[in-house]
C-alpha cells in the first residue's frame, strides 16, 4: 500500500469481466452439475452444489476442485442464504469471481495484485489449528475442525474498501466473529482481541523476500465491542465455496466498514488483550495508517483523497468512480460505537 497510488495502477493489473454468475446461472450450472454426477458419481463437491440453490452467487463450476476439497468443504452443504436487505446483502453489482481471485493484496505471496493468486500454489490450509491465547477462559491451541464445528455458515454480501481507494461487492461466507468469541470465554480483563497471520517461508515468496516491507506476522487488532458487532465476519468461503489460498485460506476477517487491511488473512493466534495490540500498517506509517482504520470520505491518506472510489471490475470503457461513504455504508450498525470520538484524530 505504500509502494503505489491509485494513479499508478495500470489498467492491464484489472481483470475485465468475465464470468458474472447470477442465481439463474447458478441453476443453470448446477443442473450441468447433476448430469456430471450421474455420469461420475454423486461426489461431496456435487451435493454441495446441488444444496446451495439459495445462494446469491456461487464460484464458476469450472473453479470447483472436485474431490481435492478439504474436510470442511462438507460445511458448506448447508448454507444459510443473504437475506435480500441491508446490511447483509447489498443489491450493488457483485465483483466476478475472477476478479475477487485474482485482483488481491496478500503480501506474504508478493506485492503485486496478481501474485497471490499466482504464487500461492504451495500454500497448504489443511490441516490447521489456531492458538486461542491471553484474557480468555479456554486458552490453547485447537484445531480448525474444533473451532469451527459449533457454527453454521452464512452468506453475506458485504462491500469491501481497500484503503488504496479501489472497492468491491464480495460475496462470503463465515460466521459472526461474536460466535467464535463467545466459544472461548473471554474475561473481563480482554478489551482488545488480536490477529495473526501463519508465517511460513516456505510457502509465501513474500515472506522469504528481501524486498518485503512487512515485519511477519501480519497482525490486526479490533476493539472487543466491534469484534462482537454482529457485522464482523470470519469467513471460510466466498461465491458458495472454500477459501483460495489468495483470499486467506482457510479462515480470514472480514470488518466491511473499515479499510481492507484490517480485514487479515489466514489466521494462526487470537489474542485477547486488556491493552491497543500493535498492528502491521500502523507500525510502519503510523501517519498514514490508524488502529481504527474506519472508511471515512472526510479523512483523506496523506497521499490521496478518500472520498471518492474506484468501484471494480473496471474494463478501459468503464472506469466508475463512487462516492465513498463514511463507515463504507454501514454507518446503521456501527457509529454509535464512535460517539464522542473525534475520527479525524482516531483515524
Ligand atoms: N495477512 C494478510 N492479510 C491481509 C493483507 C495482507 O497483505 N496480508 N492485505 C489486506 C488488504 S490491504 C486488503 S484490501 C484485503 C484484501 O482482501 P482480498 O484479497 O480477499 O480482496 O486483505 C487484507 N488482509
Ligand atoms: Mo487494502
Amino acid at each position: 500500500m505504500l509502494i503505489k497510488k491509485p494513479s499508478d495502477i495500470k489498467s492491464s493489473e484489472i481483470t475485465p469481466e468475465s464470468v458474472y454468475k447470477n442465481r439463474r446461472q447458478f441453476l443453470s450450472d448446477s443442473g450441468k452439475l447433476l448430469l456430471g454426477a450421474a455420469a461420475i458419481g454423486a461426489t461431496p463437491a456435487i451435493v454441495n452444489a446441488q444444496n446451495g440453490a439459495g445462494l446469491k452467487a456461487r464460484a464458476p463450476a469450472s473453479m470447483r476442485r472436485v474431490g481435492v476439497e478439504p474436510w470442511w468443504a462438507d460445511k458448506f452443504a448447508n448454507i444459510k442464504p443473504a437475506p435480500d436487505a441491508e446490511p447483509y446483502y447489498t443489491g450493488e453489482a457483485m465483483a466476478p469471481y475472477d476478479d475477487v481471485t485474482k485482483y488481491n493484496n496478500f503480501y506474504e505471496f508478493g506485492m503485486d495484485k496478481s501474485d497471490p493468486s499466482s504464487n500461492s500454489g504451495k500454500f497448504k490450509a489443511d490441516p490447521w489449528s489456531i492458538e486461542i491465547a491471553g484474557e480468555v477462559a479456554k486458552p490453547g491451541t485447537y484445531h480448525l475442525e474444533d473451532i469451527l464445528k459449533p457454527h453454521s455458515l452464512e452468506e453475506r454480501v458485504y462491500r469491501l474498501r481497500c484503503v488504496e481507494a479501489w472497492s468491491m461487492v464480495i460475496p462470503w461466507i463465515g460466521f459472526p466473529l461474536a460466535d467464535l468469541i463467545k466459544q472461548f470465554e473471554p474475561t473481563s480483563k480482554a478489551k482488545f482481541v488480536e490477529f495473526e497471520t501463519l508465517v511460513d517461508p516456505d510457502s509465501m515468496p513474500g515472506v522469504r523476500s528481501r524486498f518485503a516491507i512487512v515485519r511477519w506476522p501480519y497482525r490486526e487488532g479490533l476493539r472487543i465491542d466491534e469484534a462482537m458487532n454482529p457485522l464482523t465476519f470470519m469467513a471460510v468461503g466466498l461465491y458458495g465455496d472454500v477459501l483460495p489460498s489468495q483470499n486467506g485460506a482457510p479462515i480470514r476477517l472480514v470488518v466491511p466498514w473499515k479499510y481492507g487491511f484490517k480485514s487479515i488473512k489466514s489466521i494462526v493466534k487470537i489474542n485477547f488483550r486488556e491493552t491497543m495490540p500493535n498492528t502491521t500498517w500502523n507500525d510502519l506509517q503510523a501517519q498514514e495508517y490508524g488502529f481504527y482504520a474506519n472508511v471515512n470520505p472526510g479523512v483523506h491518506h496523506p497521499r490521496w483523497r478518500q472520498d471518492t472510489e474506484r468501484r471494480l471490475p473496471q474494463t478501459l470503457f468503464s472506469r466508475t468512480r463512487i462516492g465513498t461513504r463514511l463507515f463504507n455504508g454501514y454507518a446503521d450498525q456501527v457509529a454509535s460505537m464512535y460517539q464522542g470520538m473525534d475520527l479525524a484524530r482516531y483515524f
